[in-house]
């Protein structure tokens, strides 16, 4: 039997106003291909399978357009909720993705009833090869019990602990109910030790702990969803499954993946496949003259027009820079490369300060310590002012020493 581990799909997503529909049309279809060709049994799709809680009816039309091509491949899926994704928005439609063998967890049932997420899944001669525990995001109040008064120490430790019982019970569970099957897991969290992208950290990390690996390790196989950039987290047993496409900037150089378990009694083996790519993300950094250099020996290398993300950084104010740049952004659409975001920097802080809108910084940029002295720097220089600084260090290093 086969079964294909794949999460993040983050339907309905934009880049900077620009679209990923076209790029998720393109590996819908190749997913779908590749379903066929191998006789894949079973998709495994572990979360946030859409962008945003109330996802748009184009995001919605593609996955449902998607998901009733399956029985024709003899392919069923196992679907579970993501944090991005809203649990009843999922669930609604529950009985009739059933009747097409898609079988949907977007809420979990609590661990009283924990017996609803063990989905047991048959080859095509209706044989059952193996047990799959489809874990969706763990809401809060699944984990811990909030009490009052708790200090950020006291929280992470009543989350990891919570999440252990959790994985625990429902690993329990399964070797009481099903000694002999094979234990697969899907789950969608943020695991100890792994590396987050910086459209991550933005989008969807925040400041969520990570789960101990130990905690997790419950099942035979257990594939994750939340970390876009697939990485195993205890080799051979516990990976992540990877987003399809790059959903942000520093994602471009990742080669994005799907899991393949082949499984044969009850053992199994574990590949990598890798997902064509459709398009291009450059961020493109330096003087005007750097960024002109680059951008000419930059092709479009797919279809889809590569997307830029252009930083422009000046010594000195050039009253000229704008059409210039604007005379560029032109030059690019007609070699299929778009700007979707552009930023400039004049050193000179005087002039770029009088020029307010034109010389803009990032938050992104900056230091923590260098946006609180801009938000006091039209102050007067005293001691209160002297004393503000001083107790917001204090509590920016306090801060930083709490994050796990
Ligand atoms: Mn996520």
């Amino acid at each position: 039997m086969k079964i294909l581990i794949t999460a993040d799909w983050h339907l309905g997503k934009k880049l900077h106003m620009e679209d990923f529909g076209q790029d998720m049309a393109l590996f819908l279809d190749w997913l779908l291909r590749y379903i066929g060709e191998n006789e894949i049994d079973y998709l495994l799709v572990a979360g946030d399978i859409f962008d945003q809680n109330n996802p748009s009816n184009e995001a919605t039309k593609q996955y449902y357009d998607f998901l009733v091509q399956l029985p024709g491949k003899g392919c069923k899926a196992i679907i579970t909720a993501g944090n991005h994704d809203s649990p009843s928005y999922l669930d609604t439609p529950s009985s009739l993705l059933n009747s097409l063998g898609t079988t949907v967890v977007g809420r979990f049932p609590g661990m009283d009833q924990v017996e609803k997420i063990l989905i047991p899944v048959a080859n095509r001669s209706g044989k059952t090869e193996a047990i799959v525990a489809a874990i969706p995001f763990l809401q809060d109040r699944f984990i811990r019990q909030v009490g009052e008064s708790e200090g950020i120490k006291e929280i992470d430790i009543k989350i990891r602990e919570g999440m252990r019982k959790v994985f625990k019970g429902i690993g329990d569970e399964m070797k009481k109910r099903f000694p002999d099957q094979l234990h697969i897991g899907m789950a969608h969290l943020h695991a100890q030790g792994t590396k987050a992208s910086e459209a991550e950290r933005e989008i969807q990390i925040g400041n969520e702990l990570g789960i101990p690996s130990d905690a997790l390790d419950q099942f035979n196989y257990l594939g994750l969803g939340h970390i876009h950039t697939g990485q195993p987290v205890l080799e051979g047993k516990i990976h992540y499954a990877s987003s399809p496409i790059s959903l942000g900037f520093s994602e471009n150089v990742y080669k994005h993946k799907i899991i393949q378990l082949d499984i044969d009694g009850n053992s199994f083996k574990q590949t990598f496949i890798p997902v064509p790519r459709f398009r291009s993300l450059y961020q493109v950094k330096g003087t005007m003259q750097e960024v002109e250099e680059k951008l000419a020996l930059l092709k479009c290398k797919y279809d889809l027009p590569a997307l830029l993300d252009l930083s422009i950084d000046e010594p000195t104010f050039d009253p000229k820079l704008m059409p210039r740049i604007e005379a560029l952004k032109n030059e690019m659409s007609a070699k299929n490369l778009k700007v979707v975001s552009q930023r400039v920097i004049f050193r000179d802080k005087s002039i770029s300060r009088k020029l307010g809108t034109l010389a803009h910084e990032r938050v992104n940029d900056l230091q923590p310590a260098a946006v609180f002295e801009k938000i006091i720097e039209g102050r007067e220089e005293n001691e209160e002012k002297s004393a503000l600084k001083d107790l917001f260090n204090t509590i920016l290093a306090d801060a930083t020493q709490q994050q796990p």
